[in-house]
């Protein structure tokens, strides 16, 4: 054992980047702690973060490259892995194109630069169009209003919680999940300062969550019904006189106010089932505000309507006046400037950049949706995905009815996964590479960095070595581009990149490795400011409030009622737990012990009506399948909705199985023909299901 030493990063896990202490010997963590000094989490962190440790010394964690030899994985040596890799990769390619190979990239890759570095060269050398990743499961609405509104997918607004004096959330439930395209760690504190300045927050779910609670007011919604809310309120502000559009260059205000014309308060309580009255309410002191930020995200994102969603929500932050100003909806000034290195300035291009060959589902930001994956595997002609290359990701139980994908998997020709586990999704694989784990690998979190509600920038060195002298994950993602490809060019490591790329950033000579490293987890470049004119990339530089995409699905919307379901009454929502992330982190025996919470949760009448009883058996079937769980009778569900955590669901696993707990995936249910067709999102919520005793 060597002597004690600290090391100090940000969390790799969810989106908050919180700031940790890490003291270790060398070899192994001896703890993890809140970094209190870091500017952006302020001490916080969530019980995930100490489990950063058991991922690197998990016990079925895979780290040898595995080759299925008569359906058996056997270990193998990284040379004949990679040539195995591009060999089969080259066989498909001739026999069925270059479309033939599908690419599929994972939540994970998000947080690692070095890969986002290099994926895009391994694409390239594929020169495949088939690619899919969890943001089209999650958050495609929010990129897709960002390209019309703003003419870029990512520049995306970010409430300014630092200062807001009313901030409204709908299907977002940061207390648990720490924010998303909202880097907030410490959520419930931001909450008690909001309303310690006096200020307020109201939220919008079908479920009272844990957020809802805190902020003490908070609105049953049904499912998939907030872009009937949304529109109302912009309809009440018009209505009210309340408008005063941002000083920013804004067409289509007219245009606007027609179209929000027929959704009236009226309308909006019928189909959402929140009292006109309030919804009245919520339009006059949201628009009175000194400043007021509307928020929807995954509640709002992932269900039929998604697309309406994010731009009425861009919509009324933009006719209040809290868009690029201080307490609305701003944007991030990074140090490492995704949008300029991204720019489509002076690029003519038209949306969706194509559509499904199978179902014509639109593709924006060179990703179909993961809904059209499985029909993408299983029907014949060109372009049919005959392999696949998964990243970090485990689509048969993140995607929509994923155990479809599954049986898709076993007819294809080869499949190769980089990823630390053999689990629902890898186990298909013909090869499995290895790869590394937070801690053996550089952080600098360029995503969410652009997506943080305060400009800071953290960078950290490797903390350990990988195991077996293993090469980092970019680097097996450059050597299998460059075995394609067939080229030998030096890889360039993420330091020189990095180093590369941040003086032309934001923050210039301020922002260096030297300087984050030094500053501990993380440089403080203070308060998101106003800076959006010079940086919309619309063709007439103008934002634009009513692009004709989402006018041309309101009649859809308009159309929408909710109807009576005899076989499958009721509607089944998602839930996130605060000791799981995805699918990937149940390996940790600290973040799977206690009782189950992989329940299904019910409203007390509903309960009564179907005969189900607190901690007994339910079988739950939609039109894709059917699962048995425990019940849980709660009245923080809707009457009508029910609610099962996403992520699980995994068939083997030690740790798990040895707890005990969650076997059920929610994927098993959802519907992949359940899609909102604007903009190709995944409609994880509102799935209709059927509930009986077990
Ligand atoms: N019904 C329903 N479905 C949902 C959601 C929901 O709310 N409801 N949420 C959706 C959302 S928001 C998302 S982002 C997606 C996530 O969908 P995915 O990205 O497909 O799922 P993850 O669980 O994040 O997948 C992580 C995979 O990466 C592997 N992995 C973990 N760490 C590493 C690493 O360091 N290196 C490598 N190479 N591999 C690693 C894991 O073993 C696992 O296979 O799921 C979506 N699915
Ligand atoms: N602990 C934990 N934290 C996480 C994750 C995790 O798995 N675990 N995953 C991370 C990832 S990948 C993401 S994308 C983020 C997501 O972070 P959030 O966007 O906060 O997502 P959820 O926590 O799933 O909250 C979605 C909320 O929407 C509600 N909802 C469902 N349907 C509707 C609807 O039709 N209308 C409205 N208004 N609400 C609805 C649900 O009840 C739920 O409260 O969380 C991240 N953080
Ligand atoms: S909130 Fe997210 S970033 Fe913070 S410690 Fe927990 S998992 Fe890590
Ligand atoms: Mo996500």
């Amino acid at each position: 054992m060597g002597e004690v030493q600290e090391h100090r990063r940000g969390c790799n896990i969810c989106e908050a980047m919180c700031g940790l202490v890490i003291q270790h010997d060398g070899e192994n963590v001896l703890s993890i702690k809140p970094d209190p000094e870091d500017p952006l989490s302020r001490g916080h962190i969530c019980p995930k973060a100490v489990a950063l440790q058991d991922f690197r010394t998990d016990p079925d964690r895979v780290t040898k490259p595995l080759k299925k030899v008569d359906g058996v994985f056997v270990e193998i040596g990284w040379e004949e892995a990679f040539d195995y890799a591009a060999e089969r990769l080259r066989m498909v390619q001739e026999a069925h194109g270059k479309d033939g190979v599908g690419v599929y990239l994972g939540n994970p890759n998000a947080h690692k630069f070095a890969n986002l570095m290099n994926i895009p060269g391994l694409v390239r050398a594929l020169g495949t169009g088939n690619r899919y990743s969890s943001a089209t499961a999650d958050q495609i609405p929010h990129h897709v209003a960002s390209i019309h509104m703003l003419g870029h997918p990512m520049l995306i607004p970010v409430p300014d919680v630092e200062r807001t004096e009313f901030m409204l959330i709908l299907g977002g439930n940061p207390i648990v999940s720490n924010g998303s395209m909202m880097t907030a760690p410490g959520f419930g504190k931001r909450m008690d300062e909001i309303k310690a300045r006096g200020g307020r927050v109201v939220v919008i779910d079908p479920r009272r969550t844990e957020t809802a609670v805190k902020a003490g007011e908070h609105h049953f919604i049904r499912p998939e019904t907030d872009a009937f809310l949304l529109l109302a309120l912009i309809h009440e502000v018009f209505a009210q006189g309340l408008e005063r559009p941002a000083a920013l260059p804004v067409t289509g205000i007219e245009t606007l106010r027609d179209a929000v014309q027929p959704f009236t308060a009226a309308l909006a309580a019928q189909r959402t089932g929140i009292a006109e009255e309030v919804i009245k309410g919520l339009a006059r002191d949201f628009a009175s505000a000194p400043s007021a930020v509307c928020y929807a995200r995954m509640g709002a994102s992932t269900q039929s309507f998604g697309g309406l969603c994010q731009w009425a929500n861009n919509a009324l932050n933009i006719l209040t006046g809290n868009f690029d100003a201080p307490g609305g909806a701003m944007f991030t000034t990074p140090a490492l400037d995704y949008v300029g290195m991204t720019s489509r300035k002076g690029k003519v291009r038209s949306y969706p950049e194509r559509r499904s060959r199978v179902s014509g589902q639109p593709l924006y930001n060179g990703e179909y949706p993961v809904s059209v994956m499985a029909e993408e595997m299983e029907t014949p002609g060109a372009g049919q995905i005959k392999a696949l290359v998964t990243i970090a990701g485990n689509p048969v139980l993140t995607a929509p009815n994923g155990r479809r994908i599954e049986a898709a998997m076993e007819t294809l020709d080869f499949m190769l996964s980089i990823d630390i586990h053999v689990n629902d999704t890898t186990r298909h694989a013909d090869l499995i590479l290895p790869g590394t784990v937070a801690l053996e690998e550089i952080m600098y979190d360029m995503v969410f960095h652009s997506f943080a509600v305060r400009n800071t920038a953290g960078f950290a060195e490797a903390l350990f070595e990988p195991p077996h002298g293993n090469p980092q994950e970019w680097e097996i993602i450059a050597t299998l581009a460059a075995r394609i490809a067939g080229t030998n060019a030096p890889m360039p490591s993420p330091h020189q990149m990095l180093e590369g790329l941040l003086p032309r950033g934001f923050h210039g000579d301020q922002v260096t490795l030297t300087a984050m490293l030094e500053s501990g987890t993380a440089l403080d470049l203070g308060p998101l400011v106003p800076n959006l004119e010079a940086r919309l990339e619309t063709p007439d530089g103008k934002l634009h409030l009513a692009p004709q995409v989402y006018l041309d699905d309101l009649p859809r919307l308009l159309a929408f009622a909710p109807e009576e379901n005899r076989e499958f009454p009721l509607q089944m929502i998602g839930r996130r737990l605060v000791r799981n992330h995805n699918s990937w982190t149940q390996n940790s025996a600290r973040l799977v012990k206690g009782r189950n919470r992989v329940t299904v949760q019910v409203h007390p009448e509903d309960a009564a009506r179907i005969g189900l009883e607190e901690g007994g058996e339910a079988r739950v079937a939609s039109r894709v399948g059917s699962v048995t769980m425990p019940v849980e009778i709660s009245d923080e569900m809707a009457p009508g909705v029910v609610s099962i955590p996403q992520g699980w669901g995994q068939k083997n696993g030690k740790i798990r199985e040895a707890a005990g707990v969650g076997s059920v995936s929610i994927n098993d249910l959802t519907d992949d023909t359940r899609i909102d067709p604007l903009s190709g999102n995944a409609a994880f919520n509102g799935v209709p299901v059927a509930l009986t005793p077990a």
